[in-house]
């Protein structure tokens, strides 16, 4: 067997939520992360026979069963992964219909997975019927994306279009936009079949008063994703109170769509030639 800790999507892991941190993200437990892995991968480094303990999860994901996931543990500390990856990450594989979590490397302190295991877990299946190549799922805390659920509309289309018209690439990186869930009670089943349901239409979903998820096929596409928006949170938090003289227009932002080959979520964008603001 190779060490696990020199494996490649275990390097990633730690290096990505150790620059969640630096960023801010991530206070106290805040934020969790899960990434998909290749059983065939996998057993380069563990024994995918040799279970450590079962974890039950209290839902049902029939669609991952047999599936591994590299998964942060509940009320670990982002700013401790990288000096103890065997304790604050665990490697599981979901069996019983996703009624069971088999444990097969880390939680050594004999933790269990994060508390949004559940909005994971669910994300991830909402996901790969969408997009097969899908494999991470990222929560955490953004401060200037938090603010905004304070102040602005949270209706999804207007939400995304402001986020878009922040900065020019917007709507390059995220076209699929940023839908929105009102406050909920975290850790449950409930906000997770809320947040499944959401992120089928867009890899963004803005947890209002709490966070935002992410989703995409690797790790740098989803760090990406939440970094572009929550730099567009932050241009609107520095200039919502201030008069606004210039902006993006939908027809500028229908052209950076053309010139760089990307579709804007369905009826987003205003009709051609509007001036809308
Ligand atoms: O894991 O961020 O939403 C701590 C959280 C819960
Ligand atoms: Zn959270």
């Amino acid at each position: 067997m190779k060490n696990i800790l020199e494996a490649p999507s275990l390097i990633e892991m730690v290096r990505t939520i150790t620059n969640m941190y630096a960023h801010g993200w991530d206070e106290r437990n805040g934020g969790n992360i899960s990434v998909l892995l290749d059983e065939a991968k996998v057993s380069e480094y563990v024994d995918v026979n040799a279970v450590i303990r079962d974890i039950p999860t209290g839902f049902e994901a029939p669609s991952l069963e047999g599936k591994y996931f590299l998964v942060t543990g509940a009320g670990k500390y982002f700013k401790n992964v990288r000096y103890d990856p065997a304790c604050n990450l665990g490697l599981v594989r979901l069996a019983g219909g996703g009624r069971t979590a088999q444990l097969l490397w880390g939680f050594t302190g004999g933790d269990r997975f994060t508390s949004e295991f559940p909005a994971h877990m669910m994300s991830h299946a909402a996901r790969l019927s969408v997009d097969p190549a899908s494999r991470v799922v990222m929560h955490c805390h953004p401060a200037n994306l938090l603010a905004m659920t304070y102040v602005h509309d949270l209706d999804e289309r207007a939400f995304t279009r402001t986020l878009w018209r922040m900065c020019t690439e917007c709507v390059v990186v995220f076209p699929d936009g940023v839908n929105v869930l009102p406050w909920m009670l975290c850790g449950t089943n409930k906000i997770g079949e809320a947040t499944a349901e959401r992120i089928k239409t867009a890899r963004l979903v803005v947890w209002a008063q709490h966070g935002i998820y992410g989703a995409g096929r690797d790790l740098d596409e989803t760090f990406g994703l939440i970094e572009t928006a929550e730099k567009a949170a932050e241009i609107y938090m520095k200039t919502a109170h201030l008069p606004r003289i210039n902006t993006i227009t939908d027809d500028q932002m229908r052209r950076l769509a053309e010139h760089f080959k990307v579709t804007p979520r369905e009826g987003f964008l205003e009709n051609k030639s509007s001036s809308a603001v």
